[in-house]
């Protein structure tokens, strides 16, 4: 974005520039020239300033969030495997931290772990922390896609999301849902942000896909960890919740 400021206010500059209209003129011109070019090179290293010091500034800081360098999971706090699958399981910790690796609408992503059935994952956030903003403020990611490409039959593998500032008390969004749409429970919306195969922001409740939650909905102002708990009492093929990683969508960090 910068990058393409600065051309254009470069370009704007030049179109500014007179020409020299004969030969008699053109040696005084010339010196002339020289301090219009000298003064069109300050004004234009001004306006790149100028348009850099903003370059810092980010959607984050108009919501009055703060432009943390981490948005993802950064620790694995804890995981308790359930009985079952388990796949991904030796890539821990590093296959839940950092940002999805969303597969699409019609595909599941394979750079996930299984929690087994009932098992649990505690992810931190360090130095962030999700903050209760405007709307969803984190995204859990699965593998979920929708079966024939029909939005109302997702195949959802879910589990029950829960927060904490302390990490040891949690609070947890109700999951109970037993058909299509599943509510507040994870697992069931697929996964479209990919930083390694395309641009769309993770953070973005709007565009990444994933399910989104609010802190508000629980009361909290501000949670540093998650644990997702598989649904014991869902089995089967689709009984088992994948996790692929977490995004915060409002953080706040030191
Ligand atoms: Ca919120
Ligand atoms: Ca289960």
């Amino acid at each position: 974005m910068g990058g393409k400021s600065e051309d254009l206010s470069v370009g704007a500059l030049e179109q500014s520039l007179p020409a020299p209209s004969n030969h008699g003129a053109r040696a005084r011109s010339g010196v002339l020239q020289l301090f219009r070019s000298c003064g069109r090179a300050l004004g234009a290293l001004f306006l790149v300033g100028f348009v850099c010091s903003a370059c810092g500034s980010t959607a984050d800081e108009a919501n009055g969030d703060h432009p943390c360098a981490s948005r993802f999971a950064t620790t694995v706090e804890a995981f308790v495997p359930g009985p079952g699958p388990t796949f991904g399981q030796s890539d821990l910790p590093k296959i839940v931290l950092g940002p999805p690796k969303g597969a699409g609408a019609i595909n599941g992503s394979l750079d996930v772990v299984t929690l087994g059935n009932g098992g649990s994952i505690t992810l931190g956030f360090a130095p962030s922390s999700i903050v209760d903003g405007p709307g969803p403020d984190f995204i859990v990611f699965e593998n979920a896609f929708y079966v024939n490409e029909d939005t109302s039959s997702p195949y959802a593998e879910l589990a029950t999301v829960e927060v904490s500032d302390d990490g040891q008390n949690f609070h947890a969004f109700p999951c109970t849902a037993s058909a299509a749409p599943y509510g507040s429970c994870a697992g069931w919306h697929p996964v479209f942000a990919n930083p390694d195969e395309n641009a769309i922001d993770p953070t973005d409740p709007a565009a990444a896909g994933g399910d989104v939650f609010d802190l508000a909905d629980l009361g909290v102002a501000q949670a540093r960890y998650v644990r997702i708990t598989d649904r014991a009492d869902l089995t089967g093929a689709n009984g088992t919740f994948d996790l692929d990683a977490v995004s915060i969508v409002h953080a706040e960090c030191p």
